[in-house]
C-alpha cells in the first residue's frame, strides 16, 4: 500500500517530535517515532518517542513502551530507517518485529554502514509492511548534518549572513553597526543551540569581542563549542571567548608552532586547539570539517566574518545559506557581502523566506 494523506501526516508530526532532541543527541541524530492505531474507527497516536538526550535509547523502543500492547497491529511512523545493529540494546527494528506493529512508515534511509537497507530487510522478513521514504526531504534537510557527516565524513556547515538593504556586512573601520533587530538576533541564538559548532575567524572574535553563546531564556545551557579560525594565534587572552572558555567550550583552529607564547597563555584559560594545515596563511577547511566529523560533531554555523564566509563559499563548503537583509543601508565606507540575495551562486534554491519585524530572512540549501 502506497503512503496515504494519513500518514503524511503522522510523518509531519513526527519529524516535528524529533526536533525536540535536535542538537543534543551527541553524534546521534534526533529521530523520533509514533505509534498510530486505529480505535473505534479513529486514529490515535497511542505511543511516541524521541531519541533521548545524550543519544541512547534510541526513539523506537520509547516509543512502543509508551504504546505497550496497543502496539500490536498498528503503524510505526519512524523519521529514520530503525537500527539493523546490536549496541547496548537490540536492533530498533526487531524491536518493532517483537512489538507486533503491522506496519512501518519511514522517512529517510539510514546511511551507517551498519543499517543502510537493513533495518528495513529485517521489517519485510518478519512480513511487516514498510512504506520508505514518506516525506523523505523534510526529514533529511533536519539530518543533514548527520546524512552529511556519515556520507561525506565531513561537518554540515550553514553560512549566517546579516547584510544591510545597500548589500553591506559592516563598516570598514570595524565599528559595530547594527544592521538586524531583535527577532533576527533571537533567531540567531535559536539557530546556535541547534548546531554543534559555532565558527568565526579571528579577525571578528577580536573586532566584535562577542560571546558566541546562546542567551534565549531557558536555552542558556544549549550553547554549542566555539570555534575561531586563527592561523597564527592572534586571539587575546582578555577576549571575552577565552574568558568564558570555562563555561562553553572554545576551540582554537590553528597552525601556530606548538611552543607559541600565547597557546600556553590560552590554554590555561581554558581553550583546546585543533592542529591544522595552513596554505599561504589560510587554514585549510576541508581537512578542519573532516576533523570535526571525526569527533561525532555534525554541524557548523559560521558566524563570520566576510573573509571566512567567502573561504567557504569559494571552496563550496557552504551546504544552507541563511541570509538576514536589514532594512537600513550602512553608510559610508562599508564592506561588500560576500553574497546577496541577488548574487546567490545558482548551485543555491530557496527553502524559506520570512519576515522578522522589518528584516527579511531568506534561506537557501545546495540544490
Ligand atoms: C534508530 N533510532 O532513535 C536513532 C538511530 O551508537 P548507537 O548504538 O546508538 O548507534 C548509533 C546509530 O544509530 C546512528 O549512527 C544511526 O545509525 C542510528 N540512530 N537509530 O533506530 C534512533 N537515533
Ligand atoms: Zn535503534
Amino acid at each position: 500500500m502506497a503512503a496515504s494523506a494519513l500518514d503524511r501526516r503522522y510523518m509531519a508530526a513526527a519529524i516535528r517530535l524529533a526536533r525536540w532532541h535536535e542538537g543534543r543527541t551527541g553524534s546521534n541524530p534526533s529521530v523520533a517515532t509514533l505509534i498510530v492505531r486505529e480505535i473505534d474507527g479513529q486514529h490515535v497516536i497511542v505511543g511516541r518517542g524521541v531519541t533521548a538526550i545524550g543519544g541512547r535509547p534510541h526513539a523506537e523502543p520509547q516509543a512502543l513502551a509508551d504504546a505497550g500492547e496497543l502496539a500490536r497491529g498498528a503503524t510505526a511512523y519512524v523519521t529514520l530507517e530503525p537500527c539493523a545493529h546490536h549496541g547496548r540494546t537490540p536492533p530498533c527494528a526487531e524491536t518493532l518485529v517483537s512489538a507486533g506493529v503491522a506496519r512501518v512508515v519511514a522517512a529517510a534511509t539510514d546511511p551507517d554502514e551498519r543499517v543502510s537497507g537493513r533495518g528495513y530487510a529485517i521489517l519485510r522478513a518478519a512480513g511487516i509492511e514498510v512504506v520508505e521514504g514518506v516525506l523523505a526531504r523534510e526529514a533529511e534537510r533536519d539530518l543533514a548534518g548527520y546524512l552529511m557527516r556519515r556520507t561525506s565524513n565531513r561537518a554540515h556547515v550553514t553560512l549566517k549572513l546579516a547584510v544591510s538593504a545597500n548589500g553591506k556586512i559592516g563598516r570598514r573601520d570595524g565599528r559595530q553597526v547594527a544592521i538586524t533587530g531583535e527577532i533576527s538576533r533571537r533567531q540567531v541564538h535559536a539557530l546556535r543551540a541547534q548546531s554543534d559548532v559555532i565558527l568565526v575567524g579571528v579577525g571578528t572574535a577580536i573586532n566584535d569581542d562577542p560571546d558566541l553563546t546562546c542567551r534565549l531564556p531557558g536555552l542558556e545551557d544549549r550553547s554549542p563549542a566555539r570555534l575561531v579560525l586563527d592561523t597564527n594565534l592572534r586571539l587575546p587572552v582578555s577576549s571575552r571567548l577565552a574568558a568564558t572558555a570555562r563555561d562553553v567550550p572554545l576551540w582554537i583552529a590553528t597552525a601556530a608552532a606548538p611552543d607559541h607564547p600565547r597557546r600556553a597563555e590560552l590554554a590555561a584559560a581554558g581553550a583546546e586547539f585543533l592542529a591544522c594545515d595552513a596554505h599561504d596563511g589560510r587554514l585549510a577547511l576541508p581537512e578542519l570539517l573532516e576533523d570535526i566529523a571525526a569527533r561525532g560533531l555534525s554541524t557548523v554555523f559560521v558566524e563570520g566574518g566576510a573573509e571566512v564566509a567567502k573561504a567557504f563559499l569559494d571552496e563550496d563548503l557552504v551546504d544552507r545559506i541563511i541570509l538576514f537583509t536589514g532594512a537600513a543601508d550602512i553608510d559610508g565606507e562599508a564592506v561588500n557581502a560576500p553574497v546577496t540575495r541577488e548574487t546567490l551562486p545558482e548551485t543555491f534554491r530557496p527553502v524559506a523566506s520570512v519576515r522578522y519585524g522589518t528584516d527579511q530572512m531568506d534561506e537557501f540549501e545546495r540544490a
